[in-house]
């Protein structure tokens, strides 16, 4: 790894200063069901609604949430719309990261006076809570930056929306925030995005890891983990390398139909609690063999978690100068092997958990050989 330093708060001028994720929509087939299970497995809260009942006629959005972290649930109620072209050509996936920002229309002529494609201009939509600024741009494959302006706002979510209260309300799991969030782009598109981030939206490159960092004996894939000044807002960026079989990267390339959304890290404050009950909901995860703990003590050093508490939830640890992260990442949520969570607990570490790499890609690849994909 060329371990760059890490970044400290930026105290000279940041052209887009950002407050951290605002939502994250994803459209999905069945909103309604996709609600429920990010209640009932994840253990979101419902927040607020809009479709036909609300005055909408293309759309139904369901949003829930929970710590900080805001997802926002989307169908197309007809086959032939932008959405349903997005969801027959992506299956279920990210459409929107949404950045909080205090000026919304500042930072859309700063970003797309360096380049970025207008999505959405400036719009302001106002309502008997108040108002809110939205402006967009575009990212990789079909993936939009939304930027939200909401400090005179205090409804739901946004106008348009309606609070929504159902009696059904599964606890959480203790999730608190987004940590970062990983895009896929294509083969040697890594350093393109790379500079986007950078020259565009103001981000500076906290890592970096090559294909001899991030490979097994089979697959590879390359990756820099951009941040953006005060450290709120982190995406490491993929891209697939050689290999003797496929790249999980290219895999994803290949189901999701071009770059987009891989992961969504959320992090908790306690791994142990949030990952039982996880499995208990029957949030699926991937497990590495149980060799992988009988040298954990001697490669992380003390933890504050006993061994074998971890081994049966097939949690991993990984240490750094700084101090030590847990880790654990689910399957694809969705029939495609395209978007995954990753759950994590940082215990001082800023990185990415670079020493669970192997272990981590060989049992993507184990999943890969269960589909015939690897
Ligand atoms: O976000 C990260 O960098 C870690 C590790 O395909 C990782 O979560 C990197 C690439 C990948 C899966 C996980
Ligand atoms: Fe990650």
């Amino acid at each position: 790894m060329e371990a760059l330093d890490l970044l400290e708060p930026q105290l000279t001028d940041d052209f887009l200063p950002l407050n951290g994720t605002d939502y994250l929509e994803l459209y999905v087939g069945n909103a309604r069901q996709a609600a429920h299970y990010f209640q009932t497995a994840f253990g979101f809260q419902p927040v607020a609604h809009a479709g036909l009942a609300t005055g909408l006629r293309d759309r139904e959005s369901y949003v829930v949430q929970q710590g900080k972290i805001r997802l926002v649930l989307t169908s197309p109620l007809h086959g032939d719309s932008a959405i349903g072209r997005h969801l027959d050509q992506h299956g279920d996936g990210v459409r929107v990261v949404a950045l909080w920002v205090d000026n919304a229309t500042k930072a859309f002529e700063e970003t797309t006076s360096r380049g970025a494609r207008a999505f959405m201009e400036p719009t302001r939509e106002q309502d008997e809570h108040g108002y809110v600024v939205r402006s967009g741009i575009h990212t990789y494959g079909d993936t939009v930056h939304v930027f939200v302006e909401r400090n005179d706002y205090s409804g739901p979510f946004l106008p348009g929306y309606e609070a929504w209260n159902p009696a059904y309300r599964p606890t959480d799991v203790g999730l608190k925030y987004v940590d970062h969030m990983v895009g896929n782009v294509g083969w040697n598109e890594m350093n393109k995005w790379m500079q986007f981030y950078q020259d565009v939206m103001g981000f500076q490159q906290l890592v970096s890891f090559d294909d001899k960092d991030i490979s097994t004996e089979y697959t590879a894939l390359m990756s820099k983990v951009m941040s953006n000044g005060n450290g709120r807002v982190k995406f490491p960026i993929n891209e697939p390398a050689e290999g003797k079989k496929k790249s999980q990267i290219e895999e994803y390339l290949d189901f999701y139909g071009g770059p987009g959304v891989q992961h969504i890290a959320v992090a908790t404050d306690n791994i142990v609690e949030t990952v039982m009950a996880l499995r208990d909901r029957g949030v699926e995860f991937l497990t590495v063999p149980d060799t992988y703990y009988d040298d954990l003590a001697s490669r992380v050093g003390p933890i504050d978690e006993e061994i074998a508490t971890l081994r049966p939830l097939g949690v991993l640890v990984d240490r750094d100068d700084e101090g030590y992260l847990l880790q654990i990442f689910t399957k694809p949520i969705c029939p495609r092997p395209t978007l995954f969570f990753e759950i994590i607990q940082r215990k001082g570490a800023r990185s990415f958990g670079k020493g669970n790499f192997k272990a981590l890609f060989e049992a993507i690849e184990r999943e890969q050989a269960l589909r015939g994909t690897l």
